[in-house]
């Protein structure tokens, strides 16, 4: 089926007046936009129906991703893409005196995560349906998704993000596939007239579960997979109750707004609320789907696996026992053996403060039969385990402990697989944090590399590049990542480079522009652009970057005829809105950039800008336009990490420390061909398990350090109320916690090595390409390709229907 340019325009005029009852000509962005979603969607309706229909027919396996966070990005090109319309659409619109870029701009960017963690569940969306996969997300429609972010003054200031304003096109409400999720009141357990144990409940508050589904798009395979998104509502049969608004409050906030806490746990009732409910819905949504398979329920990890993104959505495991022991009346042994071998983990950070832990009586209050469950789970865990294994490790690894539940126990304990996101970050989880478990269940543990999605990430965000490599290499690694390696033949090809820098620079050049345009500053495109993007935490060290700045900006200061190479650093980032000291650097590197973006005698030679409101539209405007990939945070610290493997593909040379993936990065594309600096992960947990580390000696011993640190609080930069003394306080009064002034003197080491290299354009983008070329192994889709054979045992739908 090809679409015409001609039947496309007719259509699409006949889609518009439709709906609006005028001719498009009268019609405002927001509609045209409008009429050209829905027409897309109508179009894929088909093969969306289709895919639903053969997963059924076929008694194929279904993956469930259960994520409390996605962050999809504007889906009208991506998903014209996928369906290979993209350029026909173009053509038309053009025909008709439009552009798609500018009815692009109408659609919201759903901004329903935080960071890492919801942007890899969306680029595992696209690689699921890309490689045929039967895969659904699951998770929460906020009505307002992370707050949108302002700058006032240098200040971060939050506002609500009210991205169904206007309406959602992708989406489909689902009234048929509703469910009711119960919270509080009593419950207890009474034997039936058949003679089963029945759960009995009482006073509990019942909400109303409306799935909105949204369609994901596979890549030219006819394939589209399901995204659904729950909304609590009121239960119809339960109207006459709520007659005033405050009545109807603890309903409508569960679905209201996303929490904008990023690796920070927070034991919050609403929070805890929206879990529970997610699950809930999820969990019995999917069961119900599974009976239409018609199979015993002995067999449902045979057809259904369950992922649990991080622990947010960990009370699935207890959510499937309730379900199992309570609707189906199965015994505890035939019930957890199925629970178990259908739900698996990923861990997704380290960090101490964000492991959740929920008081036991909050969560005894509010799921009191799930509270009933997690008890027994644990009581039989600590039964078998303490026999064999000790009292010690027994208590460090039940799930309850000290008045809370551990989230993390529980989840690992109710799992056949706990993996991590990157090879150091799964030593870390076996050897540190999850370090009795890996002695108990040494062979639920693995590793799975993060990835992402080349399709948005290269094919959509950097068409330059796209250009350049199907002319090389042809168009085979479209499909077929690794054939980016092909790209290292052109190593030593003059021309190709001359090209490549070419691709750069265009870049660059429309970055300028968009800078200027937003925030009128003038950057000069030859100039370094060092881009760091990233949730602002501490462990990060964006201010660590900061001090590089200052320091460079002192030296240009001090030295004005020194020849220095032109650098723009970019930012990126958004604070937790309660997370004070990553406010604080960020408005200390706000007044530093209005302090450096306007004194003359910096002129070209020194730029910062700091984009406002970070997310993912952004993010394809700022990663094709990167000369150096700023990804410093502490070695062991960064689970993962995500931009790094997107600005590599794009051509960036990564300036990092050797955490997360950036290990990985290191093995694919060799040493020589980034900038490694800094301590390595075992000399940080060398450092620590010391208990000498002295930041205020290193300040004291390190003249260069001292005089940057000094500028911080001696009125160098104009416009700060005491945040250049909360930076400085904490780095070397409160001893430093991410060894930010440890790691300074060979950061600086490595950008000055940055620079000399940037002044050898060939040797640069010689690098550049080798990077482009060894990015092939970040590919989301080779990472859902061992998801789905190590763990979830699902294989590509053509597979199974061939098996
Ligand atoms: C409960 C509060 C909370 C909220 C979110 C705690 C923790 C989180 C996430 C786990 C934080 C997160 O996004 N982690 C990031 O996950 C990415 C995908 O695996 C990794 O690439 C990042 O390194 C990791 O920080």
């Amino acid at each position: 089926m090809t679409l015409t340019v001609k039947a496309f325009i007719k259509e699409f005029k006949s889609q518009f007046q439709s709906m609006y009852a005028y001719s498009y000509k009268e019609g405002s962005t927001e509609q045209l936009y409008n009429a050209l979603g829905l027409y897309i969607k109508n179009y894929l309706s088909r093969n969306w129906k289709e895919t639903k229909e053969d997963y059924v027919e076929n008694s194929v396996k279904q993956v469930y991703y259960f994520s409390m966070e996605f962050l999809p990005g504007r889906q009208l090109e991506s998903n014209a893409y996928n369906l290979g319309l993209l350029d026909t659409i173009k053509e038309g619109l053009n025909e008709m005196g439009m552009s798609l870029e500018e009815l692009e701009e109408a659609e919201a960017d759903p901004a329903l995560g935080n960071g890492g963690l919801g942007r890899l569940a969306s680029c595992f969306m696209d690689s699921l349906a890309s490689l045929g996969v039967p895969g659904n997300g699951n998770g929460i429609r906020y009505q307002y998704g992370l707050f949108k972010q302002k700058f006032v003054d240098g200040y971060q200031v939050e506002l609500p993000e009210n991205w169904l304003r206007y309406r959602n096109v992708w989406e489909t409400r689902n009234d048929k596939s509703t469910c009711m999720v119960k919270f509080g009141g009593n419950v207890w357990l009474e034997k039936n007239h058949l003679g089963y144990m029945e759960a009995k409940y009482e006073n509990t508050l019942n909400v109303l579960a409306v799935p909105y589904d949204t369609p994901m798009v596979g890549y030219r395979n006819n394939v589209v997979n399901n995204l659904r998104l729950w909304s609590a509502e009121i239960p119809v049969e339960e109207e006459e109750n709520y007659h005033t608004l405050e009545a109807t409050e603890p309903i409508k906030e569960i679905t209201q707004v996303l929490y904008p806490d990023d690796s920070n746990y927070e034991g919050r009732l609403l929070r805890l609320k929206q879990e529970y409910f997610m699950v809930s819905a999820g969990v019995q949504s999917i069961l119900r789907h599974y009976k239409k398979y018609n199979l015993p329920r002995k067999n449902i990890p045979d057809k259904v696996a369950i992922h649990i993104n991080d622990t947010h959505p960990a009370l699935v495991i207890p959510e499937m026992m309730r379900i199992l022991l309570d609707e189906e009346h199965l015994s505890w042994e035939q019930a957890w053996e199925i629970t178990f071998k259908t739900c698996s983990y990923t861990n997704h950070t380290i960090l101490r403060e964000a492991l959740e832990k929920w008081p036991i009586d909050m969560m005894k209050d509010l799921l009191p039969r799930i509270y009933m469950i997690i008890e027994e789970i644990n009581q039989r865990f600590v039964d078998t385990t303490a026999p064999i294994y000790g009292d010690r490790i027994t208590w460090q690894t039940a799930i309850l402990q000290n008045g809370v539940v551990n989230m993390a126990h529980l989840a690992v304990i109710g799992s056949h697989s706990i993996n991590g996101v990157a090879k150091l970050h799964t030593e870390i989880l076996m050897e540190d944090v999850l370090k009795d478990f890996f002695e108990l269940y040494p062979e639920r543990f693995n590793n799975k590399t993060n990835g992402i999605t080349q399709r948005r990430w290269m094919h959509l965000a950097n068409p330059g590049l796209t250009r350049l490599l199907d002319e090389k290499i042809g168009e085979e690694w479209k499909k077929n990542p690794s054939e980016l390696k092909v790209f290292k033949g052109f190593e030593q090809d003059e021309k190709t480079i001359k090209e490549l820098a070419k691709v750069k620079f265009e870049n660059k050049q429309r970055l300028a522009d968009y800078i200027e345009e937003l925030q009128g500053i003038k950057v000069n495109p030859k100039a370094i652009f060092d881009v760091q993007i990233k949730r602002l935490h501490a462990y990060k060290r964006q201010h660590l970057n900061m001090l590089h700045i200052l320091y460079r900006y002192l030296d240009i200061k001090e030295n004005p005829s020194k020849d220095f190479v032109p650098r723009v650093f970019i930012f990126g980032a958004k604070a937790a809105p309660s997370y004070m000291y990553a406010k604080q650097i960020i408005k200390v590197i706000n007044s530093l950039a209005e302090l450096i973006n306007n004194d003359p005698d910096v002129g070209d030679k020194l730029k910062v800008v700091f984009f406002e409101n970070y997310g993912v539209s952004l993010a394809e405007k700022i990663i094709p336009a990167a000369d150096i990939s700023e990804q410093i945070s502490l070695a062991s610290m960064e689970a993962s990490g995500t931009s790094n493997m997107k600005l590599m593909a794009n051509g960036a040379l990564t300036l990092a420390t050797l955490d997360g993936a950036n290990i990985e990065i290191k093995d694919f594309v060799g040493e020589e061909n980034m900038f490694i600096f800094g301590l390595s992960s075992k000399e940080v947990y060398e450092l620590k398990a010391a208990g000498n580390y002295n930041s205020k000696g290193i300040y004291e011993s390190n003249e260069k350090l001292r005089h940057t640190l000094d500028a911080l609080t001696n009125d160098t930069i104009p416009g700060l109320n005491g945040e250049g003394y909360a930076v400085f306080d904490s780095l070397v009064n409160y001893n430093d916690e991410y060894f930010v002034l440890k790691d300074f003197e060979s950061y600086i080491k490595a950008q000055e090595k940055v620079d000399a290299l940037y002044r050898n354009t060939d040797e640069w983008t010689r690098k550049s390409l080798l990077n482009i070329a060894s990015s092939a192994p970040f590919s989301a889709d080779y990472t859902i390709k061992r998801y789905a054979d190590d763990i979830w045992k699902v294989k590509q739908h053509s597979e199974q229907k061939d098996s």
